[in-house]
């Protein structure tokens, strides 16, 4: 243990570690600086992926991998190069684009993990969760609840490709997966301006008297007009020195459960950001891991060490403790999701706020 240690001694403890071994025992006192290191030491790293990039394999995929039964989706991946071979844009995170042609569906499936889609462009797709049909168009953000069944169905002419984030490693470091196939047929072929759930949940500040709260969001789609609407209210606001954005030129908004307030799912926080031209946030950091998409503008964005040019449909993750400022070139919209609310649920969330630079 120590450089005074002895020739006998050594040989001692030598062979005190190999019984630990056998049986199945690991001492603390070597251990003790990765068990607990004084603050997060995430093997993710700041990463970034060009929409111009995904877009083209996702087309290309289109074109050579037929999406049905068994492999179930046409989804790629973000694999974080700070966790190597693995599907996982974080350590809690999983994150894909899926494309799907025209008049393809996706099987009916449903599972404990939670997802949700967020539309970059296009539309055409109807996502039909527990037989509701959701319509799917640029700027939604669609909600697939754990356990809920779901199939995707391209009504239209054109192929669609999304983002899609699930909690996929977070479920499976928890060993609480599980995963049924639904029926081979469409739960319905309905098209409709507005689902089943939008018609019961989507009229702001009122809810149905007859249903209860639900840990997820009963409210399957949150359209980007209302999503648009909320980010510009806040800056209008600003310009009459009123209350509501986050600071000087940063407009945001969480997408949320109406039955409880909290986030829109239990596990993952979805927000929108808004940043006026020239505006540049004050550098934070927080424990969790988040990824965000640019859905509209360009912008330079500081991930740690990294310095990320970024346009439209362009992805970055941002680990865990790890400082993240924007600087918007123009006006500038972004989808970021996170697992901050697991952090909260445990009590180990924690933010810094540093200042401008
Ligand atoms: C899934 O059900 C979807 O429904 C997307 O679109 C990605 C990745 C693994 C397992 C299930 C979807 C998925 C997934």
């Amino acid at each position: 243990m120590t450089d005074t240690t002895s020739e006998a001694e050594q040989k001692l403890l030598d062979e005190l570690y190999a019984e630990f071994e056998e049986v199945g025992l690991i001492p603390l006192w070597t251990q003790v600086e990765n068990l607990m290191p004084m603050s997060p030491r995430p093997a993710a790293i700041p990463h970034l992926w060009r929409w111009a990039q995904l877009l083209p394999m996702a087309r290309r995929s289109g074109e050579l991998v037929p999406v049905g039964r068994g492999g179930e989706r046409r989804a790629m991946a973000l694999s974080n190069p700070g966790l190597p071979g693995l599907p996982y844009a974080t350590p809690t995170l999983w994150t894909a684009i899926q494309y799907l042609g025209p008049h393809e569906t996706a099987p009916s499936h449903r599972h404990s993990q939670g997802a949700f889609r967020f539309v970059l462009e296009g539309e055409g797709v109807w996502t039909n969760v527990d037989g509701d049909a959701v319509a799917m168009r640029r700027g939604d953000l669609l909600l697939t609840p754990s356990w809920a069944f779901h199939e995707h169905q391209n009504v239209g002419e054109e192929p669609m490709a999304w983002l899609d984030g699930l909690d996929i490693p977070l479920v499976s470091q928890l060993d609480a997966g599980f995963f049924e196939f639904g029926p081979d047929e469409l739960s319905t072929a309905a098209t409709p301006r507005r689902s089943r759930a939008e018609r019961l949940w989507a009229h702001p500040g009122l809810r149905p008297i007859s249903q209860p709260d639900r840990p997820n969001s009963p409210l399957a789609a949150y359209r980007w007009e209302h999503t648009d609407a909320a980010l510009n209210a806040q800056l209008e606001l600003e310009n009459e020195d009123a209350p509501g954005v986050i600071e000087p030129g940063h407009a945001g908004i969480r997408f949320s459960n109406p039955t409880t307030g909290k986030d829109a799912l239990v596990t993952m926080r979805t927000e929108m950001r808004r940043l006026r031209a020239g505006t540049q946030t004050a550098p934070v950091r927080s424990v969790g891991s988040a990824v965000w998409q640019v859905f509209e503008g360009e912008a330079i964005a500081h991930v740690g060490e990294k310095v990320f040019e970024i346009a439209k449909g362009d992805l970055f993750v941002v680990p865990s403790w790890c400082e993240v400022s924007l600087t918007a070139r123009t006006q500038t919209d972004l989808f970021r999701f996170s697992d901050e609310p697991v952090y909260e649920a445990l009590g180990l969330a924690r933010t810094s706020r540093g200042e401008h630079k």
